[in-house]
């Protein structure tokens, strides 16, 4: 499989060297936020990674490679291209034979980290089990793969446009920590909670990495949530957010948005409705994440390395 995967020399150097290193999707850039903040998110998150004594890899992939790390023309591709395509576990067959840009998702950006020895992986939020999921049977395959990929992923919970109580209850069924970054409750997304708990709370990122390092060592394959609230200044209210995301869900169903379509059509409905400020929350949370996994795989490298 390693045929498939090519590398910036930063990334190769960092892996060769056994240094900290943090994966990034490129979903959230080619699909989750308009351009051209989303080229400015991209850039920005990874020199904070940098800044923290970390290596960002920003994975995606091109001509039939999965590439791990890109570099500002690549990135630049995915921010502008509009036919990217969107890649989770089910596409990258399709998108390795035809040669064509695919943005990993969540799912697809574990596969691909997993593949190139990276651990840790930051992002906004992760996917989960729809509303009325129950009737639609849409539930992310970020979920499976966080079931079965060693890969950590550290974000702001889950959108309540998801149902939140049944993500959390496939993550359990699945064997899938969810641990909260000094919090108690299980974030959502613009807001710092939900109603639901977290399964752990941890307070430094030490002890973060101490649980996964012990998780691996096990041999309990799999990931770990790490849900870490986005900052209290650039939070957006619930009770708010709820209205709007009744009104974002009220319309796809009208317009029998189904499959893959479903999260992006929800995410731009409800930037339209909060006249853009749930894309300064968006991108606020994203960067504190970044922050986090570059700590979390500092002190994990650490300990592996010690
Ligand atoms: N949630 C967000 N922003 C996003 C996504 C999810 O708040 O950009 C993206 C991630 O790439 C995630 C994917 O892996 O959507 C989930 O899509 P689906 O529900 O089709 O599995
Ligand atoms: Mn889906």
């Amino acid at each position: 499989m390693k045929q498939y995967l090519t590398f910036t020399d930063e990334v190769k150097h960092a892996l060769e060297n056994k240094m900290p290193i943090v994966a990034l999707e490129t979903t959230i850039i080619s699909h989750g936020m308009p351009y051209p903040q989303n080229i400015e998110m991209a850039k920005e998150v990874e020199q904070i990674i940098r800044d923290n004594g970390a290596v960002p890899a920003t994975i995606g992939i091109m001509d039939g490679k999965i590439k791990i790390g890109l570099n500002e023309e690549e990135l630049l591709e995915f921010a502008t291209n509009k036919s990217v395509l969107k890649v989770s576990r089910r596409d990258f067959p399709y998108a390795m034979a035809t040669g064509k840009m695919g943005a990993t998702t969540v799912a697809g950006t574990m596969i691909a980290a997993q593949l190139a020895g990276i651990e840790m992986f930051a992002t906004g939020g992760i996917g989960g089990v729809h509303r009325e999921g129950e009737v639609t049977w849409d539930v992310s395959a970020d979920l499976t793969e966080l079931a079965h990929t060693n890969v950590a992923v550290v974000c702001a919970g889950a959108k309540s446009i998801l149902d939140i109580g049944r993500t959390l209850e496939y993550l359990e069924t699945q064997g899938v920590p969810v641990v909260g970054y000094n919090c108690d409750k299980f974030p959502s997304f613009f807001s710092r909670e939900s109603e639901f708990g977290v399964d752990y709370r941890l307070e430094s990122p030490e002890e973060v990495a101490a649980v996964m390092d012990s998780k691996w060592k096990l041999g309990l394959d799999g990931g770990m949530i790490i849900a870490n609230p986005v900052p209290a200044e650039s939070e957006l209210p619930y009770e708010e957010m709820e209205k709007v995301i009744n009104g974002a869900l009220a319309e796809a169903k009208e317009n029998d948005i189904a499959g893959k379509k479903v999260t992006p059509f929800l995410l731009s409905k409800v930037k339209e409705m909060t006249a853009g400020k749930s894309l300064e929350t968006n991108i606020a949370l994203v960067k504190h994440n970044a922050e986090v996994a570059a700590k979390i795989a500092v002190a994990l490298k650490k300990k592996q390395n010690a």
